[in-house]
């Protein structure tokens, strides 16, 4: 994969390499909080937004531009790949994402065909290859992103957003057989995105699995784990950084190192140092300053940004919230906190 130093800052800390500085990105950093966002949204949904590349290519720009961050992330959702082979997924304003005919049986399973983004969503390589024409010659790279086997489970189950997944562990426990198809159906769907959008420049990619969290460990090792394990060893042949990320997962930690992953996505409510316990020292942390500390003043935010990065590992480490930027967050705030990691990570001697 060429000269390891001339990769990205992003890259290389991934690689648990030495680095010059802490990189730092955020999730959710493109969209709801910007006002150049929310402008040029005025019409139109989300799902029509990624059909059109020029304007899923600006808005994934729009963050690098105001904040300054290390990395882009593709401008898209979790559930695009499902509206591509035309499921039946709306993503309604103020709730999220909608499915018409939930799944309930194994008839359900055989409307989730297979996912070609060359031919399904020809939108996915254009938007990506128009990024990586702006990003390329600045050395910033972008990252691809797919939504979990799990996580696109519970919107497909649930038929919509749902604090308990009560009905996706439902049939998870009834019917084992059926669920591990449907994992393995989206896993299918998950492999075939990111494919494509490595192949058209992606340097890294990220899983969301947001709402693992429900889950117990011994679900997670039962149910969810064997298909991680899978996923990830396809995503080994991108030859990428693959990070796994997921919401309220303290108690899945070693678990989620098992899938293979090479960087554990960490929230705010465990400190990293513990997280650094439960994840072999070979795999990266990203994570984990509250998203709420940015609704906070300016010196709070600056002393839990210190703290985050105090709790950190010298290696293999990316800044980042343990979750998204919170709508309301002052657009002006994620930059400031850039600059914060910058100045105080600098200092870290390369080995
Ligand atoms: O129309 C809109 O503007 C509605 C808000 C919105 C936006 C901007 C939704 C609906 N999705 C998105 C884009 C999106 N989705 C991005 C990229 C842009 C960004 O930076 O905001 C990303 C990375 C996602 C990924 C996503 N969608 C996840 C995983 C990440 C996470 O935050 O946990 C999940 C769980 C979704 C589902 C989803 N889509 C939209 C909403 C409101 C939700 C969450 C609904 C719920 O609470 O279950």
């Amino acid at each position: 994969m060429g000269d390891p130093s001339s990769a990205p800052l992003l890259v290389r800390a991934l690689r648990g390499e030495p680095v010059e500085r802490t990189p730092v990105w955020f999730m959710r950093q493109a969209g709801r909080s910007l006002p150049e966002y929310r402008e040029l949204r005025q019409s139109g949904s989300l799902l029509e937004l990624c059909r059109q590349p020029e304007l899923a290519a600006e808005v994934t720009l729009q963050p690098v531009r105001r904040h300054g961050v290390d990395a882009a992330i593709l401008f898209s959702d979790i559930v695009t790949p499902l509206d591509a082979i035309d499921f039946g997924v709306e993503i309604k304003p103020g709730i999220g994402p909608v499915v018409a005919q939930p799944v309930r049986d194994k008839a359900d399973l055989a409307r989730l065909r297979d996912f070609d983004p060359d031919v399904d969503m020809p939108a996915l390589r254009a938007t990506i290859e128009a990024i990586v024409a702006e990003l390329g010659p600045q050395g910033i790279p972008l990252i691809g992103f797919a939504g979990a086997p799990f996580t696109l489970a519970s919107y497909l189950v649930e038929g919509g957003p749902s604090k308990q997944q009560s009905l996706t562990k439902a049939m998870m426990l009834a019917d084992p057989a059926l669920f591990d198809a449907l994992l393995r159906r989206l896993s299918a769907i998950a492999v075939a995105s990111l494919r494509t959008q490595v192949d058209a420049g992606a340097q890294v990619v990220q899983v969301f699995d947001s709402w693992i969290g429900t889950l117990s460990r011994s679900q997670y090792e039962r149910f969810v784990l064997p298909v991680m394990q899978d996923l990830f060893t396809e995503l080994a042949e991108l030859g990428v950084p693959r990070t796994i990320f997921g919401v309220g997962t303290g108690h899945l930690l070693d678990l989620l190192a098992q899938t293979g992953a090479d960087c554990v996505g960490i929230d705010w409510r465990i400190d990293l140092r513990d997280a650094r316990k439960l994840v072999p020292d070979g795999k990266a942390l990203q994570g984990n300053l509250d998203p709420a500390v940015m609704l906070a003043p300016r010196e709070v935010i600056e002393a839990e940004v210190l703290r985050v990065l105090a709790e950190a590992p010298d290696r293999g480490y990316v800044f980042n919230l343990g979750h998204g930027v919170l709508p309301e967050t002052p657009p002006e705030v994620p930059g400031e906190i850039v600059r914060l990691v910058r100045e105080h990570s600098a200092t870290t001697t390369l080995a």
